[in-house]
């Protein structure tokens, strides 16, 4: 049985497993889910029972969740590609640390700003938090720019699975209008690079219902109904 992604619109922190997918080589198939109503309904729970997006599903039927558990998976399964490496190594323990501050720092500096969209509240306590969530993400834009230094990529001098899942989250700031990117001259040009590539071309148009052109392993979609019926054939 082929992987299946789980991946949500609109503006998924998913996009970054897509176009880790993509890079991998591996035969997949990916199950579109919308957003808010979708991921948090009981079908999907049986996915995912804490309702987000994404979730990989496993050759075996059996369901990982977490962006950093999923990223984790597809390098160790792409060692020969350059996508993974020997566990230990530096090469490894400088993966996961950038992974770890995206999925941290980076992540979270927008859910201020996300919550003043999803949630009424009355408007000087929504412009407080936009202000606060403005700030940390000028804090994390700052800090990335910091990290990447004279580099072209986040790790290394090949593109990784960082600069994947980097994607997923940096155009956040496109939706917000929060930060001007050009002031962070690295940012910028490893964003830009980025959006040229087919595999981060190929995620925008899935995620945008639009003709896409696999690099070869995406076999289609696949609906819930059609996971959970197999699912439950299975049982
Ligand atoms: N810690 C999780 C966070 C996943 C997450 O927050 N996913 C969001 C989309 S980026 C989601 O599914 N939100 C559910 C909703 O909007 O209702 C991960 O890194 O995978």
């Amino acid at each position: 049985m082929p992987l299946t992604l789980f991946y949500g619109v609109p503006e998924g922190c998913s996009l970054g497993s897509i176009v880790a997918l993509e890079w991998s080589g591996a035969r997949y198939n990916l199950c579109r889910i919308g957003m808010p109503a979708v991921v948090s309904g009981d079908d999907y729970r049986r996915i995912n029972p804490i309702g987000e997006t994404p979730t990989l599903m496993l050759p075996d039927g059996s369901l990982l969740s977490e962006s950093m558990a999923i990223l984790g998976h597809i390098a160790a399964k792409t060692v020969d590609r350059g996508l993974g490496f020997e566990p230990g190594s530096p090469e490894d323990d400088r993966l996961k640390q950038m992974l770890a501050f995206l999925n941290t720092s980076f992540f979270n500096a927008f859910s201020p700003l996300w919550h003043t969209i999803e949630h009424d509240m009355p408007e000087p306590a929504k412009a407080a938090l936009r202000d606060y969530g403005i700030a940390k993400v000028e804090r994390a834009h700052a800090d990335l720019e910091m990290l990447l230094g004279e580099n072209e990529w986040l790790i290394g001098d090949a593109r990784s699975l960082a600069d994947a899942y980097f994607m997923g989250i940096a155009r956040w700031n496109d939706f917000h209008r929060v930060v001007d990117r050009s002031r962070y001259p690295a940012l910028d040009r490893l964003y830009r690079r980025m959006l040229n590539d087919p595999a981060v071309r190929f995620a925008h148009a899935i995620e945008h219902d639009e003709p896409a052109t696999s690099a070869g392993g995406f076999l289609g979609h696949v609906g819930l109904d059609e996971v959970l019926g197999q699912m439950g054939r299975a049982a």
